[in-house]
């Protein structure tokens, strides 16, 4: 056995360690949500797009709390863990709202941090087309990734590809950051040979799979961009500022 065969599970083990609790992330986005309601009045509800941005918003911020306490991540210099974060940020969302999917997701209903389940058919009634398009097609990659079985070790190792993205421009330490997206493919790749023998293509699969988080990822952003011209946006979102961080 080669040593990096030997020491790639405790790389990976290591890795899974800065994940976060599934349940904590609920309470946490909950408690939030609950303390936005309670300081409003009985006619000033907040309505369905206001909350599911207010959603997304506390996802994101558990995100870059997950990033910034993972030791890689750590190892960067501050200006490059900003601009890495700033670029990748969507990605991260719709990876988490995939792995999400993957883990509790019913077939033909949506699964939100909260626990609240939406079907998919309600959403393609009520949303335009932008917002069904985006919806069906991560339904379309939640399929392809159930079938592919992927676990909680590969899911972490591709929010590590997407974080340390060495074509990022304006990142200082490039080489940093390639070394870490190296080790990290590699601990997926000697990963999937290992547990998964009798499917010698898994990790192949698994890395097709990135370009279409990144398109729909922009077309997240797109999504977004719209909406917060038509000054649908809640002020003071994290979600507005990466958008913007992102354009100028
Ligand atoms: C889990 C990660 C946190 C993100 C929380 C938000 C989850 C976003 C994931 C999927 C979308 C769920 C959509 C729920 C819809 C609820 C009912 C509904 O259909 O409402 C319609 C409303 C308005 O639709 P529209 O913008 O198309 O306008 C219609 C127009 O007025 C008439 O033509 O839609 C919403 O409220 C959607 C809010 C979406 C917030 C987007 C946050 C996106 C951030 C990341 C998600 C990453 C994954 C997305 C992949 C689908």
């Amino acid at each position: 056995v080669s040593s990096s065969a030997t020491l790639a599970p405790n790389f990976l083990n290591q890795l899974l360690e800065s994940e976060q609790d599934e349940g904590q992330v609920c309470s946490k986005v909950l408690a939030s949500l609950q303390r936005e309601q309670a300081s409003r009045g009985k006619h000033d509800r907040l309505n369905t797009f206001t909350i599911m941005c207010k959603m997304a918003d506390q996802t994101l911020f558990g995100l870059v709390e997950w990033a910034r306490n993972s030791t890689l991540f750590k190892e960067l210099k501050v200006e490059d863990q900003m601009v890495l974060l700033q670029s990748c940020w969507s990605e991260l969302l719709v990876l988490d709202h995939l792995c999400r999917q993957v883990t509790y997701g019913k077939q033909g209903c949506i699964y939100l941090v909260t626990g609240q389940q939406i079907e998919v058919s309600t959403i393609i009634s009520q949303a335009g087309v932008t917002l069904s398009s985006l919806v069906s097609r991560a339904q379309d990659l939640v399929s392809k990734l159930k079938a592919l079985h992927l676990d909680r070790h590969e899911f972490v190792c591709l929010k590590y590809l997407v974080l340390f993205n060495p074509d990022v421009k304006s990142v200082q330490n490039r080489r940093q950051v390639e070394q870490t997206q190296e080790r990290v493919n590699r601990a997926l790749m000697e990963h999937t040979q290992q547990t998964h023998q009798g499917h010698s293509d898994k990790f192949g699969q698994l890395l097709l799979r990135l370009p279409e988080v990144r398109s729909i990822s922009l077309q997240v952003e797109e999504y977004l961009f719209q909406r917060h011209l038509q000054g649908d946006l809640p002020c003071n979102s994290l979600l507005t500022e990466m958008l913007h961080t992102k354009r100028s």
